[in-house]
């Protein structure tokens, strides 16, 4: 009933007037996304409450597994940055903080996003500095860690936009940057690519200095963002690989998703656009079960999570809420995923932008997750 209540809605294009927004003055009537969801309600799927966050922690973001078990989360922090951006864990139910981030000398903001675990045993992580400086201060940061102890953190790689998702394939770490402009070009965005080699060296000296608006050596491949009615030129954002060792990443502004082929040494072969089964409205973080080659990603403007079956691009829908604070763990605004076991660990962002589901950044700040099968 509901359902087919919710598809005249959509039909008759009159999705303001089906909702009763309870605070929406505006006139809005010709977002271009099907948007099946309601306020405050769950719509598809079961997201399930992880915990509720302080305000010092308002935005939550990059998940990581470590070897021992630990989840690390970055909280960035950008809904309210007078709160620092720091390192937590994830422990049962609860979120515990493990450590401060230092700071950019000149943004003076530190606002860790991605995460991951390298070959070295060392954490590492990516930064936007795009929402504090417009002008590459974005960085690629080392975590020294020693028996799951915070050690030295300094950035090994300086010159990013707005670095972003992280993930390590053997020796080698692949990082997104969202807003990798070309001279003339400023909807292009890119794949990096750094040796753990030139990491160690990078942390024991100086770091890896990028040359914005160029094809730096250490740029796997660059993608162009159709800019739509949200205005978001930001590109290649989640990323991931499939169990061939092929990447994977979307863009954040138009949706689109790539496939990157790589040679044996790690370096790029080919892309193409992933053919799917239905068109993806924005991508952000994303992980790929190697076991079934199935992609989970977070669909941020509609508030939901998806998946993709690689083998043949049929996409489907796991969890989609409407408009919510994110309370019994709805989802409000997901940005990072991570896959452990049968539970899919979802991050609550909750900075809209133009045209999200999502209005409001408000005061309750969530993790929440998904039971996937038995
Ligand atoms: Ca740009
Ligand atoms: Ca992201
Ligand atoms: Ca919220
Ligand atoms: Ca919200």
């Amino acid at each position: 009933m509901i359902r087919y209540f919710l598809l005249g809605c959509i039909g008759l294009g009159l999705m303001a007037r089906c909702q009763q927004k309870k605070t929406d003055t505006t006139t809005e009537t010709t977002s271009t996304v099907s948007v099946t969801a309601t306020d405050n309600g769950s719509t598809i799927g079961n997201p399930v409450l992880l915990t509720t966050l302080p305000d010092k922690y308002n935005t939550p973001d990059g998940l990581a597994l470590a070897p021992d078990g630990t989840i690390y989360l970055s909280a960035p922090n950008l809904a309210d940055n007078t709160y620092p951006g720091v390192l937590l864990k994830i422990v049962g139910d609860s979120v515990q903080f493990v450590s401060e981030l230092p700071i950019h000398p000149d943004t003076k903001h530190a606002c860790p996003m991605d995460l991951a675990v390298g070959p070295d045993g060392n954490l590492y992580y990516s930064e936007n500095q795009y929402e504090n400086s417009k002008d590459y201060k974005s960085r690629l940061m080392r975590i020294s860690m020693k028996g799951g102890k915070v050690g030295e953190i300094k950035p090994v790689v300086t010159g990013l936009g707005l670095g972003n998702a992280v993930v390590w394939k053997g020796n080698t770490i692949y990082v997104t940057d969202s807003q990798w402009d070309m001279p003339g070009d400023t909807t292009d965005s890119a794949i990096f690519r750094f040796t753990l080699d030139e990491l160690t060296k990078a942390s024991a000296g100086a770091p890896i200095m990028l040359k914005p608006k160029t094809m730096d050596p250490h740029v796997l491949t660059t993608f162009t963002t159709t800019v739509n009615e949200t205005g978001l030129d930001n590109g290649a954002d989640g990323l991931d690989y499939d169990s061939e060792g092929n990447l994977y990443t979307g863009s954040f502004g138009d949706g689109t998703l790539y496939k990157v082929s790589l040679k044996p040494d790690g370096t790029f072969a080919s892309k193409e656009v992933l053919k799917v089964s239905k068109t993806i409205s924005c991508v952000d973080g994303l992980i790929i079960d190697r076991a079934t080659n199935t992609m989970y990603l977070c669909n941020s403007r509609e508030n939901a999570i998806m998946t993709v079956a690689l083998a043949n691009g049929t996409v489907s829908t796991l969890a989609q809420n409407g408009d919510t604070d994110g309370q019994n763990g709805r989802l409000d605004q997901p940005a990072e995923v991570l896959l452990v076991g049968k539970r899919l660990y979802i991050s609550n962002y909750d900075k809209p932008d133009k045209h999200f589901v999502n209005k409001n950044a408000d005061d309750v700040h969530t993790m929440s997750y998904i039971s996937l099968g038995q």
